[in-house]
Order: structure tokens, then C-alpha cells, then sequence
């Protein structure tokens, strides 16, 4: 899979995206990941990026031009199954999406910035909105790597067996039941006793009653999906 990223501040992503099951992916070879910084694409003597908006109100807006070109750049050397844009009025990121979007070849990822981008570039490139909240982020970068990793760690060979994103909270539509390891008791708290009993089945029965009932806790709206 190969993911391209354009941002204006593409070293704020280096380090999120350098680092542990992301960082092995690449170095595997399973994963491609380019930031591409907007900057090269700017206008005039000040690579200029960004403008008032028509209308007024705060703020400025990334304008068409640099976009485009930077866009129009990268696909004359691929072209891309999504061309996403990360920002706050997007369609809120959930497992089903990640799931689905680990399974393309390659991506395009625009981070936002300032009150946002030209809506001429959503109209004519963008497939896909992506928010991760509702809340508003200072741009769209934190948000890649949140998707970026999401998806990365879904492709096959990236996570042992044993990690296996089957038993992610979510995956089966239910959060991931409490998990322990040594040692047994610790300051008097024991570890429950089913999983030191060695029983697979009744562990497997605990693990599901536990997510279960910690979904119905937290997420009822998880069990009405
Ligand atoms: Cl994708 N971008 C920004 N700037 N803020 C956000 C967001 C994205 N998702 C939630 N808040």
C-alpha cells in the first residue's frame, strides 16, 4: 500500500509515523508512506498558500492553486483508489471505514489547515471526509497519522498473530475486555481467577461476558448497531 500525505507542516508527522508497528510496517516494505510538503507548491517569491476568505469572517483559507498543482503532481505518477481530506466536517472515522480503506493500494490524505481548504478542490478531487471528533484540531495533520495508523496496522503482515487486530475493541463490535499480566496478586488485587485456571473455553466465555458488559457501560449505543 502506498500513502501520500500533503500538509504544510509535513515534519509534524515524521516522528508519529517513524515509530513502532507503523515504523516496521514501512521498514517491511508493506507500507509506503510520502509527506509532501505544500510549501514547494506555494505561490510567487513568498510560496504563498493561503488567503482571506471571500465573504469575510476569520481565519484564511489554503488556496486552490498550490493544491491543485501539488495534487495534479502526484497523479501523474499514480493515481489514487481515495482522495481523502482530513477535517473537523467530515464523516467521523470508525472501524468499519478503517477496515475498508485497508484494503485500497493507494491513498491520498489533504490536511487542513487555517479555516480550511478552497471548496473547489473538495468539488473536483476529493472522494472522501474524514473527521476523527468533534472537536476541532489546529489542522488535519494529528488527524492523518490517527488515520494513517488505523489503517496501517490492519494490513496483512504488519501485526504478528498474536497481536492479531481481531481482538482489537471494535472489531467484533465490542469494546476489548480487561487484559493482566504478572504479577498475580498485586498489592492485594488478584487477577481473576478464570484466566490463571488454564480452562480455554470458560477464559474465552469471561473475555466475551467482560466486553459485554463493559460495552453495555460505556457504549450501549455499540449493542443497538
Ligand atoms: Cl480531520 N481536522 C481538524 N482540523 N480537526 C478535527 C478533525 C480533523 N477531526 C476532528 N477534529
Amino acid at each position: 500500500m502506498q500513502i501520500d500525505i500533503i500538509s504544510v507542516l509535513p515534519e509534524m508527522m515524521e516522528s508519529p509515523l517513524s515509530q513502532s508497528i507503523v515504523q516496521r510496517a514501512r521498514q517491511k516494505g508493506l507500507v509506503q508512506i510520502n509527506l509532501i510538503g505544500l510549501r514547494e507548491f506555494g505561490l510567487g517569491a513568498y510560496k504563498q498558500l493561503d488567503d482571506y476568505p471571500y465573504g469575510g469572517g476569520g481565519g484564511m483559507v489554503l488556496r486552490v492553486e498550490p493544491l491543485a498543482a501539488c495534487i495534479e503532481h502526484l497523479l501523474q505518477q499514480q493515481t489514487y483508489d481515495e482522495i481523502i481530506y482530513l477535517t473537523p466536517d467530515g464523516e467521523q472515522l470508525n472501524q468499519k471505514t478503517v477496515n475498508s480503506l485497508s484494503t485500497k493500494n493507494n491513498l491520498l490524505l489533504i490536511c487542513g489547515h487555517y479555516k480550511g481548504i478552497d471548496q473547489r478542490i473538495r468539488d473536483k478531487y476529493v472522494t472522501c471526509e474524514i473527521s476523527i471528533g468533534d472537536y476541532v484540531l489546529s489542522g488535519g495533520e494529528i488527524a492523518a497519522c490517527v488515520l494513517a495508523d488505523a489503517i496501517v496496522r490492519l494490513i496483512p503482515g504488519v501485526l504478528s498473530d498474536e497481536m492479531s487486530a481481531l481482538s482489537d475493541s471494535f472489531q467484533d463490535g465490542l469494546l476489548a475486555p480487561p487484559v493482566y499480566t504478572r504479577p498475580e496478586i498485586w498489592e492485594g488485587r488478584s487477577v481473576p481467577e478464570v484466566l490463571i485456571s488454564g480452562h480455554e473455553k470458560r477464559i474465552a466465555e469471561w473475555r466475551l461476558e467482560e466486553s459485554i458488559a463493559r460495552t453495555r457501560k460505556r457504549r450501549p449505543d455499540l449493542l443497538d448497531e
